[in-house]
């Protein structure tokens, strides 16, 4: 039986990893998770207790991330700050876990021969224009734009470098927006849902016509599951499922499924640095590992999120109330800065 070391597996995207291999897979796993703001150890409770273990702690630390590594076979690494509005408030924490913590991770598997992959996103591309026919595939240069993008891109490069240098036996991926249950608060589609379910008004950065190739969590978990059965090393795979939409498109289709008005939203202040477009090109991961989405009906698997956070007040409304008290600490500075 296999034994996976799932990082930041208390996160959105890890914890539907991990309990997608317990459906999936027959093999072990253990969560290491430092539990900040963003993870949550309820996410986690489902999973059978025989072929799961959470140790809490940092992937910065060596000491640690070594003798977790070297009892283990492969390492999924999910563990990241991962949202752009943060970063940019607050840089520091993007270093030192995306950057530093990646390091550490891939001294471990060096030193112990272990297998990693490593979970990125197509942020590290840059932004496209609207009308731009092209999409993002594995040839396009790096270009990131926020302080986020700016360290998932060092820590793919990382990751390269360990494997040219090194013989680091990794596989990457860079994925596009995903959504689904257990996603935290502070990202659009949550953000949005229990902004209604909670009597606030949604809010709507910029002009809305930013748009997001969305994916189901669920997607990205069986790509990834592909992508370590039959992935290269030092290879990069792409994962979309050809889910363009603007975010207006996306708060209106929200608001009808919920049964409000569509323009029962408030406009506000844009993020700076916002990415216009982001579009991924998933050719060589559907035509070399023979990987395809299974949930790329959109209104039906936001009508289902919908559900899952209606249905898991307790997971969320403890993180609400701060994650909005945030958002308008940001909005005020903003607006102090418009102003001087
Ligand atoms: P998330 O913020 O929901 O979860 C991140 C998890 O990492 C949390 O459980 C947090 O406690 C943990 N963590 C943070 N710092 C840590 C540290 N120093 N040591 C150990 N654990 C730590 O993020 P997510 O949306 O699930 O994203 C997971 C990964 O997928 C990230 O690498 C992100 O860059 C990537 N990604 C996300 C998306 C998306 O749409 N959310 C898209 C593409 C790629
Ligand atoms: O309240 C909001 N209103 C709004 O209009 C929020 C929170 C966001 N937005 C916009 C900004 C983006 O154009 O919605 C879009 C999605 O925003 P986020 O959920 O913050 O995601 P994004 O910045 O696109 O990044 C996400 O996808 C790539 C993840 O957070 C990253 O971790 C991943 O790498």
């Amino acid at each position: 039986m296999k034994k996976i070391l799932i990082t930041g597996g208390a996160g959105f995207i890890g914890a539907n990893f991990a309990h997608h291999l317990m459906r999936h897979s027959d093999c072990v796993v253990t969560v290491l998770d430092k539990l900040t703001y963003a993870g949550n150890s309820a996410s986690l409770e489902k999973l059978p207790r025989n072929r799961s273990t959470l140790v809490i702690g940092d992937i910065a630390n060596a000491a640690l991330v070594d003798e977790l590594v070297g009892s283990h076979d492969t390492v999924v690494h999910f563990a990241a700050e991962s949202h752009n509005d943060n970063s940019l408030r607050d840089p520091a924490a993007f270093i030192r876990t995306n950057v530093v913590g990646t390091y550490e991770l891939l001294e471990a598997v060096r030193k112990h021969g272990v297998r990693l992959h490593h979970i990125s996103t197509d942020e590290v591309y840059g932004d496209l224009e609207l009308d731009d026919p092209q999409r993002f595939t594995e040839t396009t240069p790096y270009q990131p734009s926020s302080p986020y993008s700016a360290t998932k891109a060092s820590s793919d490069l990382l990751v390269k470098a360990w494997v040219r240098s090194f013989g680091v036996n990794a596989t990457l991926s860079n994925c596009s927006n995903n959504y689904g249950p257990f996603q935290h608060v502070e990202k659009f589609i949550p953000r949005q849902i229990t902004n209604v379910l909670s009597g606030i008004k949604p809010k709507l950065y910029g002009t809305g016509k930013n748009v997001r190739d969305w994916i189901h969590v669920a997607d990205h978990s069986s790509a990834v599951q592909r992508i370590l059965e039959a992935g290269e090393s030092g290879r990069t795979y792409l994962i979309g499922a050809d889910g363009e939409r603007n975010n207006l498109s996306v708060l209106q289709q929200i608001l009808e499924l919920m049964g409000r008005p569509n323009n029962e939203f408030d406009w506000i202040s844009d993020r700076p640095g916002h990415d216009l477009r982001y579009a991924i090109d998933a050719t060589v991961l559907r035509e070399e590992l023979g990987w395809k989405p299974e949930y790329q009906d959109f209104t039906a698997g936001l009508a289902s999120t919908i559900d899952w956070y209606k249905e898991h007040r307790r997971w969320w409304a403890p993180s609400k109330q701060a994650t909005e008290n945030m958002y308008a600490l940001h909005e005020a500075r903003a607006s102090e800065a418009i102003g001087s």
